[in-house]
Formats: C-alpha cells, structure tokens, sequence
C-alpha cells in the first residue's frame, strides 16, 4: 500500500522534515530486524483529532522493547506528547500512527546491547487496511502452510519488526493465491492470528478467541472488542481453536488497528456468509468508541488537543 507523504516526523525528539528522515544503511535494525513497533490509530471527533487507546499502545510498545533488551529512550507519557505533537504539525484529523523503536546505527553482530537504540513515530492517512468493501461485506481468509512463530523461537508477546518477516510470507503465499488474508497456525495446529490482526468466532451466539498463549499478538483491538461485549451481554470465552471451528462458526472477523473489525465471509473456500449480527453490533459499537459517541467508553480516547 503506498504512503501518502506528510510534512514531518518526530525523530528522537525533534520534529524533522518527511524527505530528511533517514537512517544510515548500516543500522543494526535493517540488518536483524531489530527494533519494535506500534500500530495505533487517530480518529475524528466532534472534539477533533482523538488517539484511540494511546497510552496502551505506548505501553505494549516499552513491554515489546523490554523483551529485547531496549530501554525505551522516552517515557510513555513523552511518546504520547510526541504523538500528538507530529499529528498537530501534519496537520491532521485522523490517520495511522507508526512509533518504531530500533537498534541504531554503531555496531554490528548479534550482540545488540551496546548499539544505539533510536525513536521514531510517523503519521500518515491511511484508510482501512483489508478494504471499505471487507468492512462491510467482509474478506476471504486461507489458512496458510506458515505457521505462526512459537514462544521458543521468539519473544512472542513482543510486535518486533523481524517477527514479521513470517507474517510477510503468509500474506504473500495467501494474496497470490486469490485470497484477502492468511490465518496462521501454531506448531500444533492451533488456530493462531492473521497476518497483521486477531481472530474472533462465533459460534451459537458466544464469541471465541484463542489464548495470548495460542503465539497471538495480545491486541489492544482484540482486547476492546472483549470489553465491548460485556457491555453488550455477549458473552465471550478465550478458547483453543482449530481449524475445524473455522470452518463451522457461524461468524469469523479480524481485528487489528489498521484493518479495524473485518468480517470473514468465506474460509478456505467455505462460505461463512454476510457479516452476522454479533460482527454488526461489535463493529457499530467500535465505530461509535473511536468516533467519541460512546460516553461510557471516553476513557479509550485521548485528544490531540485536549
Ligand atoms: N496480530 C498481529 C500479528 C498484528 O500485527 C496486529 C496489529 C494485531 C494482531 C492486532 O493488534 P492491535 O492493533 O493492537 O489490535 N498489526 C498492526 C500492523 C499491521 C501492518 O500491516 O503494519 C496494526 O494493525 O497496526
């Protein structure tokens, strides 16, 4: 998906031009993958720009840092100015948030702990990453032959930009087949994530997930959606879930922040169906939260100009 330039980006702690961002060639991060990340979304309020779940973001992104050995270089409550500062300097309403945390430029080899670590948090507009049309009608999902990454091999709970190098190979083996989005498998046939999002079911009306345990990113997407069904009297379970249960929910959807709530219509050439009516009143209940007309969810929102 191309990039839409902006003005500026906050580059260890300075406001830089968009065109002067650069990094040099031999950064540790570009050779190993070492570094980690966050996804986080700007929404339009009536009160302008707000940061959905900011602070949250800002915290997994200090915990998926500690799991490779980084001292975040800010604070989260600097992270979250710096935030909001690029948005105001760009310009913007609403748009994607990219903090990226990463070994810099100094050394080289695989032990990491004397490089540099270095900070920056780009923004940009960038619409829903599976399609308006997914959203509303929903995406056709395949399982793909990659299997997600265990908690032996990686950091797991961490969103480090090496550990998607798997994801890539899933995205590609599954879009160059025909379809809209990979689901992954754990080493034991599990049902783990998509390749940028978590996965839901639901299945006579109670909803399902699998375990953070199942090698799932612990999204905070994910994590609203539980909420947002005890507010809604769905009930909801953490579950193992294997490939079988796909096949025969009577609902599937992603959940990511760049792909938003995306229903799931068909599932190795399955057809699940039109969007049902727990995907509908999740998504609509989500709408409402990150547009701010959801007064008991205004603790999720921070304002930009608050
Ligand atoms: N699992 C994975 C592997 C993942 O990358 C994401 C977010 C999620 C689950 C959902 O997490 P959350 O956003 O907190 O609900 N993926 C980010 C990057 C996607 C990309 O393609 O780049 C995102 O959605 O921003």
């Amino acid at each position: 998906m191309p990039i839409t330039p902006v003005e500026k980006i906050w580059m260890n702690g300075e406001l830089v031009p968009w065109d002067e961002a650069k990094i040099h060639v031999l950064t540790h991060g570009l050779h190993y993958g070492s570094g980690v990340f966050e996804g986080i979304r700007a929404y339009e309020t009536a009160q302008g720009a707000a940061v959905f779940r900011l602070t949250d973001h800002l915290e997994r992104l200090r915990r998926s840092a500690k799991l490779y050995y980084m001292d975040l270089p800010y604070s989260v409550p600097e992270l979250a100015q710096a935030t909001k500062d690029v948005i105001v300097a760009n310009g913007l309403t609403s748009c994607y948030i990219r903090p990226l945390v990463y070994r810099g430029y100094g050394e080289m080899g695989l032990y990491p702990l004397n490089a540099p670590v270095d900070a920056v948090v780009a923004v940009w507009s960038w619409g829903t990453y599976l399609g308006d049309e997914g959203i509303r009608h929903g995406i056709r999902a395949k399982v793909s032959s990659i299997t997600a990454l265990g908690h032996t091999e990686l950091a797991r709970a961490a969103k480090a930009t090496g550990q998607y190098l798997n994801s890539i190979l899933a995205k590609v083996e599954v879009t160059n087949s025909g379809y809209d989005e990979a689901i992954m498998l754990d080493g034991h046939g599990h049902v783990a994530e998509g390749s940028g999002e978590n996965l839901f079911l639901v299945r006579d009306g109670v909803l399902f997930t699998p375990f953070p345990s199942d090698g799932v990113l612990e999204g905070i997407t994910r994590d609203t959606v539980l909420q947002i069904a005890r507010c809604e009297g769905i009930e909801a379970r953490e579950r193992t879930l294997t490939r079988s249960d796909l096949v025969i929910a009577d609902e599937l959807f992603f959940t990511g922040t760049a792909a938003e709530i995306v229903p799931i219509r068909e599932v190795d050439d399955h057809p699940i169906g039109e969007p049902g009516p727990v995907t509908r009143r999740i998504q609509e209940r989500f709408r409402a939260i990150v547009e701010g007309r959801d007064t008991e969810s205004a603790r999720f929102l921070e304002y930009v100009n608050a």
